[in-house]
Parts: C-alpha cells; structure tokens; sequence
C-alpha cells in the first residue's frame, strides 16, 4: 500500500517555517486573511459554513462544532442579556496526546485567528485558553502571540475596524487531568478546584459563571481559518462523509520517527506507519491506541481501520485524541495497563466514588498481578470492577480509566493469565524506558 497523498499540508503547513510562531510569518503565510472575509459576513454565516464544513471536535468526542456553536442562544447584546463566552480547551493530558502544545508551539496564530473568528460568530466578547500547567513553554508562546496580536489592532477594541470587540486571556491550568474535561475545566477557572459538574445543563446553555458558553479543543478551532478561507466544499474534499478534514496524529512509542503527522481522517495505521517510517527496528508491532489511553487497545488485526470517527468506532473503539501510542511484541500487556492504570488513579478527582475507589483497587490488583502475585481471579475481578465504574462515574475519566484493562483482556487474556500461573514478576523490557 502507498502512502497516503500527505495532501497540501492544511493544519501543520507553517510549522517548518522560520519563526513560525511569529506574527510576521503567519502574515506573511495568509495569516488573519480569513478574519477579515469572517468580519465582511454575517456571524450567522459563519456557523452555517462551519456546520456545512461537517467540522466535528478534535478534542475526543467528534461533537459537531458548528452545532455545538448554533446552541448559544443568540439575540441583542443589551443591557440583561447574558455574556457568552468562548473557552478553549488546552489542557492537553490525555496519555500519549501530543498535538495541541505543538500546534500552539509551532503556530500560536491559528489558533489565535480561530479564536477571533468563533468569538464573532457566537457573539462572544471575552474567550479563555485554558493551557496545561506543566507547559510553561507554551503559555509564553500563546501569551507572546495574543500581545502581539493586541498591538496590530486583531484583538482589543474594534477589531480591524469592524465594531467587533474581544479580549483574550491566557490561563495557566495547574496540571490535573481532569481540568481536560469540560466542566472542571469551567470550575476550575472559575477559581475553584476543578471538579466535574452535572450535565446537562451543558455549558452551551450554563457554562463559564453559568452564561452560554462554547468550550472547544484547540485543534478544532485552529482549523476554522483554514475553513473560512478554503469553503465547506474544499473542506470535505478531505477525510470522509461523516469525518471530513484533516487531522493531526500524534505517533510516539516503538515507530522509528515518532512525532505529529497530519492526514485526512480516514487514514490507517498501515499509512500512518508508512509516514512514520514503520516500527522501530523492525520489531512486530503487538497492540497500540487509536486515541490515547481512554481508548480501547487495538491489534496488529486492526492495522487497517479507517481511523475516523465512525471507523474506530465501528471496529470497537474510539478515535479519541488521535494519540497513537505503538507498542512491540516485546512490551506486556499487564504491565502497560497497569502504567495507564496507575495514572488514572493518580489523577481521579475522587468526586465519584466508582471512580475514585474503582481505580485504586484496579491498581492495586495490578501490581500484584506485575509483581508475579496475580490469581486467575483477579482477572474476573478486574472486569466486575471495570463493570461497576463502565457509564456510572460522573464524567468521561471513570469510563477512559477502564477501556485499556477491558480491552487488555478482550485481546490478551492469556497472557493476562499466564503471568498469573507463571508466578514470576514482569521484567520491564529495557526499550520501555524511553517511553515511559
Ligand atoms: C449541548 C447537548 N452540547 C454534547 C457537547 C459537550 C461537549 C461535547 C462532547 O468527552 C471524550 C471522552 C474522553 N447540548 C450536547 C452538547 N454536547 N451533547 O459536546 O460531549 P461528550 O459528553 O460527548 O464528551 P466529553 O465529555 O467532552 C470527551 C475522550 O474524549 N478523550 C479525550 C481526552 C482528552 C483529554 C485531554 O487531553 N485533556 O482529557 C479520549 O478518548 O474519554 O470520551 O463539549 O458539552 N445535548
């Protein structure tokens, strides 16, 4: 097979670029070209083309963006009316995730473009970037890209002329998980601890300090400027009927040139390896993740799954985050659940209890099972735990925390239960240490 036409790279095409990140690059590359056809239109316009484009979230989930943006109710901006907002969601965390820090990294203005245009269409006035405390690198490059588009008139008051308002602020997260989810993500820079909150009502309708607000991962919203400027048709020329667009992959793990690679959504792991430069050192490859680890593993079986949304899904998993992680025949499977496992316990926000108790006995049972003290039982017992937290834990993160383990022992139970006969601890091969 042959790799796919990588296309006209849409979403990284300025990231080899000299100071890609700079004003003066992005300008010089069509930047802000989009927000002022955007600012020419009707913001009613803009959601009907972005809902024409079939855009549908990067962040996990694949909801329907210009759907999602069509429920802030609209109507005059007077005095009584409720603000609405924009939040982007940039919390990157999810295990083996790595597109939008790079995407901000390499190309702050895209993002920053995609902000002005959203916040005009919904009728916003004040958006949020809600970035991943550990990175502190990146919320300087953010921040850098907002002055310098408050001094060239693209943010501020009167936007370019238009009568258009907007403020940007970047916010500092402090590095929890579950500030990825919506909700405590809201909680969160509302000032308090970020926990999850009840939906509905969904933060469309209640959102930031309970007014409309669209909450929208950052890949999603650094891809509207390329759709403004290249219309809904160009934009479903790639990808497929349900899933159209380009997306960024993230590769890491036993492939010989991981990194971000972006393809039309649809592409395989046979291409994606092809583009990767295949598996590291020619090793087999054993099991991987199509969307980070809250979705369920997949095998050397599943190498040509379409991976879109409904691909993925259709082949009993998820398309997630897009976060391919790649694993050899020489990594075991217990023990990489049981690294994913520990993360999930660490990063319980403890709100719910099946989720909150489930992952500290699921990793406790783990690492008896790594260590060489597992029982065939607790095979069973790892599922009827993964059973009672699966659709009952508050949020997403529960659910995510079970899908490595189930779907560990859907394709891998012998070696589940092997280990516990064997009765001998799981020796870490030495290759895993780069990917830890
Ligand atoms: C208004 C309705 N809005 C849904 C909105 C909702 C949200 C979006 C998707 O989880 C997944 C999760 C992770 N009226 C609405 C509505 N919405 N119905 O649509 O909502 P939902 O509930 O389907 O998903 P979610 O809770 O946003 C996201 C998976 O992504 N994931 C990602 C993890 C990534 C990180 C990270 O890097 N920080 O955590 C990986 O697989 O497991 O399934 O905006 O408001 N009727």
């Amino acid at each position: 097979m042959t790799t796919p036409d990588p296309l006209t790279p849409v979403l990284t095409r300025r990231w080899g670029l000299p100071r890609s990140w700079s004003l003066e690059t992005y300008e010089q590359h069509d930047g802000y070209a989009a927000l002022r056809a955007a600012l020419a239109a009707h913001p009613d316009q803009i959601i009907q083309l972005v809902k024409d484009s079939g855009l549908r979230g990067r962040g996990g989930a694949g909801f329907p963006t210009g759907m999602k943006w069509s429920f802030i109710p609209q109507g005059p901006d007077g005095a009584g009316a409720k603000p609405k907002y924009l939040v982007i969601n940039a919390d990157e965390g999810e295990p083996g995730t790595c597109k939008d820090i790079p995407t901000m990294m390499a190309d702050p203005h895209s993002l920053i473009e995609g902000c002005i245009i959203t916040s005009y269409a919904i009728r916003a006035h004040f958006c949020a970037i809600y970035v991943r405390g550990e990175a502190l690198h990146c919320i300087r490059r953010v921040q850098g890209a907002v002055n310098e588009a408050y001094a060239k008139g693209y943010l501020g008051k009167n936007i370019l002329g238009s009568g258009f308002d907007l403020d940007i602020v970047v916010h500092a997260g402090a590095g929890a998980y579950i500030c990825g989810e919506e909700t405590a993500l809201l909680d969160s820079l509302e000032g308090r601890r970020g926990q999850p909150r009840l939906k509905p009502p969904f933060p469309a309708t209640s959102g930031l300090y309970a007014s409309p607000t669209v909450v929208n991962n950052v890949e999603t919203i650094a891809t509207v400027p390329a759709i403004v400027a290249g219309g809904s048709d160009w934009f479903r020329s790639m990808g497929t009927e349900r899933s159209p667009g380009p997306k960024i992959y993230s590769i890491s793990g036993h492939v010989e040139r991981p990194g971000q690679y972006e393809a039309p959504l649809g592409v395989t792991l046979r291409q994606l390896l092809e583009m990767a430069g295949g598996m590291k050192d020619g090793v087999p490859l054993k099991f991987w993740t199509p969307g980070g680890s809250s979705t369920p593993l997949f095998t050397a079986e599943h190498l040509d799954v379409p991976l879109d949304f409904e691909g993925a899904a259709a082949a009993g998993s998820m398309l997630g985050t897009t976060a391919v992680m790649v694993f050899n025949e020489t990594v075991s499977v217990p023990w990489a659940v049981m690294k994913w496992t520990e993360f999930y316990k660490h990063e319980s926000c403890g709100k719910c209890t099946p989720c909150r108790e489930g992952t500290y006995w699921l990793e406790h049972i783990l690492h008896r099972m790594v260590a060489g003290q597992g029982t065939p039982e607790d095979v069973e017992t790892m599922l009827d735990v993964c059973d009672n937290i699966l659709g009952r834990a508050f949020c997403a993160l529960g659910d995510g925390a079970t899908s490595p383990i189930t779907s560990g022992i859907e394709y891998f139970r012998q070696e589940f239960l092997d280990l516990c006969a064997a009765q001998s601890a799981v020796a870490q091969p030495e290759q895993l240490a780069e990917l830890t």
